[in-house]
């Protein structure tokens, strides 16, 4: 009987380790942002790879080719298929949302990652002169500035989409919002880390075993 306990035991671990864990992604290729519209760019990238029903306990989104001079005049958000919307760059160095300034005068040029474990993106902007750019790297999403100009809001991605859909067309949205200063990226990546609830099936398979168990106890 140890040995089918054992057994049992080894069983369950197999199915749950391999049904715990999914890793959804999708990607789509970029193009110019258009100067001084609000409008922006929007981009449709299809994720799929998660199990029905998964829960989202991380975010990243992957920009490459990033090219932009003027990093204050711009604002990325993403949207997952169900609506649920955050900021990732908001007006960075601006504090418009109190003041109407003009927002941080360094340049883009690479592969700028955003995750929850990223870095400060408003404190790399401001570390750089105009002209300079912010070196690539792995960045923590924020929302606009807090009126100090030096620090944006945080956003907590994993928080955000904790309870959004997976699966689908998620949009990867820019808009550039000052006259003058331009760019384009060429490729976005959505990379999503999801919890997933067992299978019926592999819920059906564990109650016969454990039938099975118990018929053989009887015995
Ligand atoms: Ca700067
Ligand atoms: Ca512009």
């Amino acid at each position: 009987m140890k040995q089918v306990l054992s057994c049992a035991v080894a069983f369950c671990v197999a199915l749950f380790s391999a049904s715990a864990f999914g890793q959804a992604t999708g990607s789509a290729a970029g193009g110019a942002i258009p100067d001084n519209d609000a409008g922006g760019l929007s981009t449709v990238v299809n994720v799929s790879g998660a199990a029905a029903g998964a829960t989202i306990t991380d975010v990243e989104i992957i920009v490459d080719g990033l090219t932009h001079t003027w990093v204050g005049d711009l604002i990325f958000s993403i949207q997952s298929p169900d609506g649920t919307t955050a900021d990732l760059i908001n007006r960075v160095g601006d504090d418009s949302a109190v003041a109407g300034g003009f927002g941080d005068s360094s340049d883009l040029g690479g592969t700028y990652t955003f995750s929850d474990d990223g870095g400060d993106f408003w404190g790399a902007a401001i570390a750089v002169d105009g002209a300079t750019a912010i070196a690539p790297g792995d960045f923590a999403a924020t929302s606009v500035g807090v009126g100090t100009a030096t620090a944006g809001t945080p956003v907590n991605l994993a928080s955000v989409f904790n309870s959004a859909t997976a699966n689908g067309n998620w949009t990867f949205f820019i808009s550039d919002n000052g006259a003058g200063d331009t760019g384009t990226f060429t490729n976005v990546t959505i990379n999503l880390e999801t919890t997933a609830v067992p299978e019926p099936a592999s819920v059906a398979v564990l109650g016969l075993f454990g039938l099975g168990l118990i018929s053989r106890r009887r015995r």
